[in-house]
């Protein structure tokens, strides 16, 4: 068992007959889905019909035991892979329309043409290798089919191919072909490829003397490429650009606005029925708080779009921190479609080592409440099409897969994958729910006879799902307790992002690419003053929420340091000093790996011993760093707080003069 195949574990299927009137290769993937995986009744009749169904949406479907409509064959084929996951969960199948909540569940390869990943902790790319690789081997497609699989069974149904911090070679012919060959086994499972572009690309591939959007030769050299890219791909999804941003080029070098750029290429894009994802993700460092920029640069831009651009936008207003509150451009942009960008690949969470499942993060974002239209203007309702009307809706996350057999590093970060699909599918689950699929999915093995399967399955549940999907469920906030507890933020060591370096401000540097310039310490307190008489970040908030985190007794205290600069002896709700807070919170992040350590341990009987020993040590390795993170922070801060750290809490056992000088070698 090398997690390879996922959470689509082989189960020998009873027998079943499958009446389909229709066909087509998507058909064909469900019939045989069926064949190869039914759980339901033996000997079982199944119908796949598609009437034209009103209710049902695009993608959507409608189950009962022997019985799958949908408008579309896509829709028939997630149908399938939700009736056979309820078979294996023991979900009851209800009847009930289920249309996914986004139009376009996408995700986003940081993936570069030498088959390097940026932020990849998984092994090199499945897509590329070696820049000159292109030709395309029958284990390439072995794999691309698997991933295809993959995402169809928990309803992805686009992929980025590439990098947002895109190399023009994209664009070029041999490339296109091998993107073509990608599509060719994707397109079954009802994906789309998409590709990143670099918004010079006129300039360095065609020489032209400008990538200007206005200029009349750029233009015709986008609608060139465009037209010259669906003739190789016909349903080819879109571009998504990450533009004048980290010194990615894009038309703010020629002084034009981000609407400008984004709608250039969705004039180009629109006559194929493609489209643009823009990202929000600017900034600079002139203005004094990078929290505010993205707003500040789009909100002016709002209803300036064509209507097949959409805004990526990150979800929080840095950059995938651990916690962050969720971007105030949320339900701020109302002319214009938005989508959130989620990170599967835990760039800034312990990477493929520490066991984070982000689910309750993304959870957390999507149900926060903007108030931008009223009370239950949730981040989810501003972007799946409730409250505004968008032409398109969408939602992404950055890729944690390369060639690793397990796809993801650690066989934990599955379960993000995973978790990412079925939240783009269905804004309002519950990541509880999400830990429970996933765990039944990829880790029970029915004993096999039937009367042992019964008793194993409640023993199962009782000394695996249960303590083990407690762990899945708190571990997000273990993450944020021993990294970044109270709001605090990108306090992490500089490029890696891995492990602590809240000291780490070398001289000429850009300070909002330094730590000090997030936590602020110094001896009179700690934090960020967001609030009216600092950078007023609050300000870019809809009230009620505005003037909630404005004061620190009302603003939450998961944010307080985010939003607020207070001193060592501030007194938090339960009594404690702002710095005996601190310090309970680092020691509480360690104190929960450790019991994650132990639950691991006890679920040893339940797992393979390959998956078990790679956890386990991924675990080991986890702790270490989380006691680094603890006594880095502690004895840092506490060089301003000057205050001692509470006598109940286990003392340092690093000195932070070494830490510093082994910086990078520490983990
Ligand atoms: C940052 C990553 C960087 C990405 C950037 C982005 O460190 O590698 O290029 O985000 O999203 O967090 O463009």
């Amino acid at each position: 068992q090398d997690g390879h195949s996922l959470w689509l574990q082989h189960k020998t299927p009873k027998s079943v007959t499958i009446i389909c009137a229709k066909k087509s290769p998507t058909l064909s993937i469900a019939i045989q889905e069926l064949k190869e995986g039914w759980q339901g009744k033996a000997d079982a009749t199944v119908t796949l019909t598609i009437p034209k169904n009103k209710t049902i949406g695009f993608d959507g479907f409608k189950l009962t035991e022997n019985t799958i409509e949908a408008n579309s064959d896509n829709g028939i084929l997630y149908g399938v892979y939700e009736l056979l996951r309820r078979q294996q969960t023991q979900e009851a199948i209800t009847g009930e329309v289920n249309n996914p909540s986004y139009e376009m569940r996408i995700l986003n390869h940081w993936d570069n043409p030498d088959g390097s990943v940026e932020r990849g902790y998984a092994g090199n790319s499945i897509f590329w290798r070696n820049n000159d690789a292109l030709v395309v081997t029958e284990q390439d497609k072995k794999l691309w089919q698997e991933y295809a699989r993959a995402n169809a069974s928990i309803g992805i149904n686009g992929t980025v191919l590439n990098n947002v911090n895109a190399s023009p070679l994209i664009l070029t012919a041999d490339y296109l072909n091998r993107v073509k060959a990608i599509a060719e086994v994707l397109r079954p499972y009802g994906i789309k490829v998409y590709l990143s572009v670099k918004f010079s690309s006129p300039a360095l591939l065609a020489k032209l003397k400008t990538s200007d959007p206005l200029n009349t030769e750029v233009i015709e050299w986008w609608k060139a490429k465009v037209k010259e890219i669906y003739s190789i791909i016909p349903d080819f999804g879109g571009l998504l650009v990450k533009a004048s941003s980290e010194g990615q080029p894009g038309p703010q070098d020629f002084g034009r606005t981000h609407a400008d750029g984004a709608n250039m290429l969705a004039d180009a894009l629109k006559p194929f029925g493609g489209i643009v994802m823009w990202r929000a993700f600017v900034y600079s460092p002139n203005d004094k708080d990078r929290a505010k920029q993205a707003y500040n640069e789009f909100i002016p831009l709002d209803g300036k779009f064509r209507d097949n651009v959409i805004i990526q936008v990150k979800n929080g207003p840095i950059d995938f921190q651990p916690r962050e509150p969720f971007s105030a451009l949320f339900g701020a942009m109302k002319n214009t479609s938005v989508m959130p960008e989620f990170q599967i690949t835990q760039e800034y969470l312990g990477h493929a080592i520490h066991l984070v499942f982000l689910s309750p993060m993304w959870e957390e974002c999507l149900q926060s409440d903007t108030y931008q239209e009223g009370e239950g203007s949730t981040v989810a309702r501003c972007t799946d099409g409730s409250i505004f009307k968008q032409k398109h809706t969408a939602i992404a996350g950055v890729a944690n897969i390369g060639l690793d057999s397990n796809w993801c590093g650690n066989d934990f970060a599955q379960a993000n994958w995973y978790a990412f699909g079925r939240l783009a599918w269905n804004v309002n689950l519950k990541s509880q729910q999400i830990a429970d699929e996933w765990l039944k999915l990829t880790f029970y093995n029915a004993a096999s006879n039937e009367t042992s399967a019964t008793n194993y399955a409640t023993e199962w549940a009782n000394n695996f799902l249960l303590p083990v999907r407690q762990m899945m469920l708190d571990s997000r906030e273990a993450a944020v307790n021993y990294m970044t507890p109270l709001g605090l933020h990108h306090i992490m060591a500089a490029n890696e992002h891995y492990g602590p370096q809240p000291w780490w401000a070398p001289k000429d540097w850009r300070p909002d690419w330094t730590p000090p310039y997030y936590h602020q310490a110094s001896k009179d307190g700690i934090g960020f003053n967001r609030t009216t008489t600092g950078s007023d970040a609050v300000g870019q908030y809809h009230e009620p929420l505005a003037s909630q985190l404005n004061n620190p007794k009302n603003c939450p205290e998961k944010f307080l340091l985010w939003f607020h600069h207070l001193p060592w002896n501030y007194s938090m709700k339960n009594g404690r000093t702002l710095w005996d807070e601190l310090c309970y919170r680092y020691d509480s992040g360690v104190q929960q790996v450790r019991s994650f350590q132990k639950t691991w341990d006890k679920a040893q009987p339940y797992v393979d011993s390959v998956r078990f020993i790679a956890v386990q040590q991924n675990l080991r390795m986890q702790c270490r760093n989380a006691i680094l993170w603890k006594d880095a922070c502690l004895l840092y801060f506490q060089q301003f707080s000057q205050m001692p750290i509470p006598f109940h809490i286990e003392r340092p056992v690093h000195n932070l003069d070494d830490i510093i000088k082994n910086d990078r070698r520490n983990y």
